[in-house]
């Protein structure tokens, strides 16, 4: 029996066969505009199934989003000493340090996670490419890989992971995906090797090397703003919603969403390669630790969004997917109902302007460790966040 944690709070024990209006009401759901009455009520009867009335809401532990201590870089506001022009701070050039060999029992440095990108295209070569999208604040590669048939029918599946610095566990699950994928492909089901699989694991290079470097809990990028303002939100950065609730305009802030939408190279590029680089996706997935939630748009407003059962089925198919492979129980549902509300985020803007039709950002592991996932759980994490691709995509094809 499927227990999936959901973030409709009502009961559902209730009889499916409900009409449309009262499903709605129960659920909260509202009726999305682009789809017919009939539609909604074949879907929520789906979801319904896939849920088996096994309904476990528990309540959501807020206390860990905000952490002062974080946020105190200094006490004052500066805005007004904001300078437009950015100066990079540095780039790390320990000569001595050796490349080592990539693997999923320790967290890994930036130059392993890009050498095995190269390792894989040099093993690989007629499925795997790897190549760099731009360039960070502080001159790294946004490095991504292509794994593909070259099959011109073929999707497009779009992962990312850390756009905050400190979430170490979702570069990791990125690789150990990418891994898996690439040295099994001529064993994976169609549903996996009829698609571009695109890999793009650390959005953000400087802020990742800073968190091994000098600061675990840094979250930004290093983006410099004047004084001792450094970093910017860049899940903020986005054009979707910039500027609203849950972000800030004040460089001091963890959520600092910058000096305007795409102020930033990082989520620049990530915006290029989803809107103007004449890919068609259809599917965007960001990782990020930690909570165990899958959510969909939108995060910065409360309207539900047009395609909310399409979206809430899919987080539904890959919540019990996790639950089936490791029993872990992944909450599923909009930002502001499974965590909090947030303005400018990549997963918004990959829906709403970049229109993707199956978008979602996963919290990995885990709610005990919170960003300090012990990297004896690295390969467990990957293992499970693997089968929900696998269990999506072959949902997808069932029901496209
Ligand atoms: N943790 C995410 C963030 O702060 C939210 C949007 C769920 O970017």
């Amino acid at each position: 029996e499927a227990n999936v944690s959901c973030a409709i709070h009502e009961d559902s024990s209730k009889d499916s066969g409900s009409t449309l209006d009262s499903i709605c009401d129960e659920y909260s759901v509202g009726t999305p505009e682009s789809e017919s009455k009939q539609a909604i009520n074949d879907r929520l009867k789906t979801l319904i199934n896939i849920l088996k009335d096994d309904f476990n809401p528990e309540n959501v532990d807020l206390s860990y989003i905000y952490d002062p201590s974080i946020e105190n870089i200094q006490t004052d506001d500066t805005s007004s000493t904001i300078k437009t022009s950015k100066q990079p701070q540095f780039i790390i050039n320990d000569e001595d340090h050796k490349v080592p060999r990539m693997d999923w029992d320790n967290y890994h440095r930036l130059d392993v996670i890009h050498t095995f990108m190269d390792d894989l295209e040099r093993d690989y070569p007629s499925i795997c490419t790897s190549g760099s999208i731009g360039k960070s604040v502080e001159g790294r590669d946004l490095k991504i890989l292509k794994i593909s048939n070259s099959d011109a029918t073929n999707s497009s599946v779009w992962i990312d992971a850390g756009i905050h610095a400190r979430e170490w566990i979702a570069p990791a699950v990125v690789t150990y995906i990418a891994n898996h994928i690439a040295k099994n492909f001529s064993d994976m089901p169609p549903s996996v090797t009829n698609k571009d699989w695109y890999f793009l694991p650390v959005v953000n290079p400087d802020g990742y090397e800073y968190s091994h470097t000098v600061d675990r809990m840094w979250r930004k990028s290093r983006a410099w703003y004047g004084g001792e303002c450094v970093g910017v939100d860049l899940n903020r950065n986005f054009s979707c919603g910039w500027g609203g609730k849950g972000s800030s305009g004040a460089p001091t802030s963890v959520f600092y969403r910058g000096a305007q939408p795409f102020s930033e190279p990082e989520s620049s590029a990530v915006r290029d390669m989803l809107m103007h680089a004449g890919i068609s996706f259809k599917v965007y997935i960001t990782l990020h630790s930690y909570g165990q939630v899958i959510i969909f748009p939108f995060a910065h407003k409360e309207a539900l969004c047009p395609d909310y059962i399409r979206l809430l089925e899919g987080a539904t198919v890959m919540s019990k997917a996790i639950h089936d492979s490791s029993g872990n129980t992944y909450k599923v549902g909009v930002s502001r109902d499974v965590m909090y509300g947030a303005s400018g985020t990549s997963n918004d803007f990959s829906y709403g302007v970049a229109g993707i039709p199956y978008c979602y950002l996963i919290e990995l592991r885990s709610k005990q460790h919170k960003f300090k996932l012990p990297k004896e759980e690295i390969e467990e994490t990957g293992e499970e966040i693997r089968l929900i691709f696998l269990a999506l995509t072959i949902w997808k094809e069932e029901h496209s």
